[in-house]
């Protein structure tokens, strides 16, 4: 008798506990090529709490972290056919799909990260976000993706000369390969994932990245020399499957929305934190900060000339420039 209510017990317990994981009436997939615990994974993640509660319980978000669902272009594509409902990504990999996410992608466009906060907080940011729309997308937010600089195992890179002959790894957009060859190098573009094994085995010499995924991808310890040249100031960006969005009531949708907008002070506080963090963990590699960035910029111009080409784009860098 004593064991049968034993198990009852246990079985009762067992009932309860995937009830209360099933309250959730519909979880949001969404991906994210990072592991646990990294801001983005965070944001999103404190994103579905605020979700959750605000909804009653009804609306969850589960991140699939450390490209659980794919590296981001091929997730991209699966979160326009709605096989995934929620995507944070950098806006590098939508460069070949929507223009309008390659004037925040443009070398050296922001001044600052303050510069870029105030741009993608304001019109333009919102100008982007909206594009989204036409490609099966609905932009939430933008998030922090700091200042990338290029890193490499062969040597020390103290001016724009030195890059010359070197190969880097650059994400799947065209422009960062025009942006690589317009400083003497060569690039490569390739997924996210396959960059420490090909730094290792030789393939490339090296990639570009911020103080965060340098340090948490383990790049640091196959290229040492890390030099701050702060070429890009790339956001990032949290979209839903424009079929996922659809299918929500207004009400859920403006919940959706509010949820993402809430969690960017949230993600900007953690990342913050992270990048100092990651500086001071990579401590042991080879950082040149002496650097005159002056002919990185001014290489810069053919790239600008090939990518800016409309009166709209023309128009955003325009704005930007004139932002705060
Ligand atoms: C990181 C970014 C990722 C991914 C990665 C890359 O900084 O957070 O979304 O784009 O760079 O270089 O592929």
């Amino acid at each position: 008798m004593t064991y049968i209510k034993t198990l009852g017990a246990a079985l009762l317990a067992s009932v309860a506990m995937a009830s209360a994981a099933t309250a959730c009436e519909i979880t949001f997939r969404s991906s994210d090529t990072h592991p646990d615990g990294y801001p983005t994974v965070a944001a999103v993640n404190a994103m579905g709490d605020m979700l959750e509660e605000r909804s009653d319980g009804r609306l969850c978000i589960e991140v699939f972290h450390s490209a659980q669902l794919g590296e981001e272009k091929d997730t991209i594509e699966q979160t326009q056919f709605g096989v995934i409902d929620m995507n944070r990504v950098s806006l590098g990999p939508f460069n070949n799909i929507i223009e309008e996410t390659q004037i925040p992608s443009l070398p050296y466009i922001f001044r600052s990260t303050e510069h870029m906060h105030n741009v993608m907080d304001g019109p333009v940011g919102q100008q982007i976000l909206d594009a989204f729309s036409d490609h099966d997308l609905v932009g939430l937010a933008f998030y922090d993706g700091g200042s990338r600089s290029f890193y490499n195992s062969e040597r020390p890179i103290t001016s724009i000369e030195d890059l010359e002959g070197l190969k880097f790894r650059v994400m799947q957009s065209d422009m960062f390969v025009d942006m690589v060859a317009a400083l003497g190098a060569n690039a490569t573009p390739m997924p996210y994932g396959e960059v420490y094994s090909s730094i290792q085995t030789g393939v490339i010499d090296g990639a570009e990245n911020n103080w965060p995924s340098y340090d948490s991808s383990g790049h640091f310890e196959v290229a040492q020399y890390y030099t701050l040249d702060q070429h890009l100031i790339v956001p990032e960006v949290l979209v839903m499957a424009k079929s996922t969005f659809d299918a929500l009531s207004p009400e859920d949708q403006e919940l959706v929305r509010q949820a993402a907008r809430d969690s960017v002070p949230v993600m900007r506080e953690l990342w913050a934190e992270r990048e100092a963090e990651s500086e001071a963990r990579v401590a042991g590699v080879e950082v040149i900060s002496d650097i005159d960035k002056t002919p990185f910029i001014e290489a810069m111009v053919p790239v600008y000339e090939k990518y800016v080409t409309s009166p709209v784009l023309q128009q955003m860098v325009l704005d930007i420039l004139a932002t705060e």
